[in-house]
């Protein structure tokens, strides 16, 4: 078993889309380990996302971050991050692979609807983040 960090981004909680998604997760195999509803703070976002550091998409990224509620889940399941990364498809729903779920309620390249962390140290990063 391994694990990976899956957050609802603010698009997915407006549209009450929480329960879909975690539908969606247990479907797939995954244990939910922990979760929880939360409001990012700019300095939590900027934090969160830090790689982007000087990106032209960020400070609209942390905006829309914040805009709204998360919802943060710690996944558990034989090969975690790899299967949630081919789960949720490409970063632009407009690219995403037919049936994942950023295809199924992604607005666009921003408001994607999910993360899913991208490596086992990045998964123990971004659980670290949101559970401690
Ligand atoms: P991903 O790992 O698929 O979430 O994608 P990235 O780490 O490349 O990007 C992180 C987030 O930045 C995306 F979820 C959305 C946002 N982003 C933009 O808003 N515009 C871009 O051009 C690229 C990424």
């Amino acid at each position: 078993m391994s694990k990976t960090l899956l957050m609802i981004k603010p698009d997915a909680t407006k549209r009450n889309l929480i329960g879909h998604v975690i539908s969606r997760l247990e479907k797939a195999r995954y244990n939910v380990v922990e979760m929880k509803m939360l409001q990012l703070t700019e300095e939590r976002a900027r934090q969160f996302y830090a790689v982007h550091e000087g990106k032209p998409f960020l400070d609209s990224l942390v905006s829309f971050m914040t805009s709204g509620p998360i919802v943060a889940i710690a996944l558990e399941k034989e090969n975690a991050v790899e299967d949630l990364r081919a789960l949720i498809g490409a970063t632009d729903p407009g690219k995403a692979a037919c049936g994942t779920l950023r295809d199924e309620i992604g607005l666009d390249i921003e408001k994607n609807s999910v993360h899913a962390s991208d490596s086992d140290e990045n998964a123990a990063i971004e659980f670290a983040f949101h559970f401690g």
